[in-house]
């Protein structure tokens, strides 16, 4: 082929992610190469290219084809199901790929197996990126927010392109070099679990307006729709509004009410939450959101103990909880309480990165971060724009919670936090992810936790030492003979 008709990047997987980042980087200008294994998907693709264009779109039906359609050094990204079809996709294009080209994949893969693919990538002369894409088929169809990782030179072969296709906020495209290794696929997994963290409060505040407020959905549509105006305005709150407004087409009421109560997972909030027990951070709200949707799942066991719970004499305490609301308290109550939660769910996922960061000392930009989630992504909104400020201040910011400006909003709304939870305790409705974000905020600010009781348990029976507040040094007490002696 000539090289004047060679593409600029290639992109194998035409699955909804794969098809819609290929339209959109086509769409943007830059000559796209197109392939998937089974080939009817090529052709919807150029199907697409046609009708939603003409974008500057080629497919090819074998890997050789593809690979010498595109001009050196190449750019490939690859989108196909994390694990081992990431290994057979890259096995049969790299055959035909020649030193200093470069795979890339879109993935949300395990970072390690990351990791292990730029080694062998490196051994055959390549340059690899593991590439975070967040923002399902409408943002990789018009601009997600992307998280690549690996090869600091790969990402300059494909820096005006990802700049390009990335969502656009007033302060840059949502893309920028993560870091080394694995880093693009790890900050990409926290987005997930902080993800995670998001939907269960919004999921808690619900709860509590509908079944302690007895709100309708068409209130609660028009409370979201408010609520998307002011400090929570957020993609997640936006489309929550939405969906209360949607009816149901099989009969009475909104569809909302007929979605059966158990949630699906795909396993990247599982792994946030097993990397934060492996370094030691603590990340409770979002284990809570992890914990409801292994809950969630166990729908015919809820059902069930709820029949043995009121047979036993389980009482519902919701009506009476309910009588004597102040509706209008409330509804500004469960505001400022899921704001205040999710600025500790959000420490805890900033927390968990900063951890990783120094582990494998990928130096990485916390305020960048929250910058390129400022579009495109899922979890998108004006608060993180807040964040990015307070790592701006100080980057090396212990918690976002001690934060001044941060620290401020959490003390004006912790009144407001603690009636909600307060109220939903008395009437049983369980706020997990609430409850667990306002435990964190009071566990870290208290300078004296009950942990010296801890020690003295662990010294007792395992002689495992203790420390003293007041002198230096381990100490250890024989505490069961002095305690019966002083008897
Ligand atoms: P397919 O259309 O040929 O099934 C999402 O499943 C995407 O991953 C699809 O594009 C799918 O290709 C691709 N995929 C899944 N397993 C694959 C494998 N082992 N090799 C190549 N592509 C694969």
């Amino acid at each position: 082929m000539e090289a004047s008709t060679l593409s600029r990047i290639g992109l194998a997987g035409l699955a909804v992610m794969g098809q819609n980042l290929a339209l959109n980087i086509a769409e943007k200008g830059f000559p796209i190469s197109v392939y998937n294994r089974t080939t009817s998907k090529v052709d919807e693709t150029l199907d697409r290219a046609h009708s939603e264009g003409p974008y500057p779109l080629t497919g090819h039906r074998t890997p050789r084809d593809f690979i010498l359609s595109i001009k050196k050094p190449r750019s490939v990204i690859i989108l196909v199901k994390a694990g081992a079809p990431v290994d057979q996709t890259i096995q049969a294009l790299s055959e035909h790929m020649d030193p200093g080209d470069t795979i890339i994949d879109g993935g949300n893969e395990w970072y390690e197996n990351t990791e292990r693919r730029i080694v062998e990538a490196n051994n055959k002369g390549l340059l690899y990126l593991g590439m975070g894409v967040s923002g399902g088929e409408e943002g990789a169809r018009n601009g997600p927010s992307l998280m690549p990782g690996g090869s600091f030179e790969a990402y300059n072969n494909i820096k005006d392109i990802v700049e390009k296709v990335a969502a656009q906020v007033e302060d840059g495209p949502c893309v920028t070099y993560i870091g080394e290794g694995g880093s693009g696929n790890f900050v990409k997994m926290v987005h997930n679990g902080i993800e995670y963290g998001d939907m269960q409060l919004i999921s808690e505040a619900y709860d509590v307006l509908k079944n302690v407020g007895g709100l309708s959905n068409a209130d609660l549509a028009e409370i979201f729709d408010e609520w998307n105006k002011g400090e929570l305005e957020s993609f997640l709150i936006e489309i929550t509004a939405d969906i209360f407004k949607v009816k149901d087409e099989h009969g009475e009421g909104e569809l909302v009410d007929k979605i059966l109560d158990k949630t699906g997972m795909k396993g990247t909030g599982k792994w946030t939450v097993q990397q934060a027990a492996e370094l030691s951070v603590a990340a409770p709200t979002i284990a809570a959101s992890l914990d409801c949707r292994y809950l969630s799942g166990l729908k015919d066991e809820r059902v069930e103990a709820a029949k043995v719970l009121a047979d036993a004499g389980l009482k519902e305490e919701v009506g009476a909880v309910r009588t004597g609301i102040d509706k209008k308290r409330l509804i500004d109550d469960v505001r400022q309480a899921l704001y205040a939660s999710k600025i500790c769910s959000y420490a805890q996922g900033m927390n968990l990165l900063r951890a990783k960061s120094v582990e494998k000392n990928w130096n990485l930009n916390f305020g960048e971060l929250a910058r390129i989630w400022k579009g495109g992504c899922i979890i998108r909104a004006v608060f993180l724009d807040r964040i990015k400020k307070a790592y701006q201040r100080n980057p090396n910011l212990a918690s976002l919670v001690v934060d001044p400006e941060f620290a401020k909003e959490m003390v004006q709304r912790q009144a407001a936090w603690r009636r909600v939870v307060g109220l939903a305790v008395s009437a049983g409705i369980s706020t997990p992810g609430m409850c667990a974000s306002l435990a964190y905020f009071d566990t870290y600010r208290r300078a004296r936790l009950p942990a010296n009781l801890v020690q003295a348990q662990r010294d007792l029976f395992g002689a495992h030492t203790y420390e003293r507040v007041d002198r230096p040094g381990a100490f250890h007490t024989e505490w069961t003979k002095l305690a019966r002696k002083s008897k």
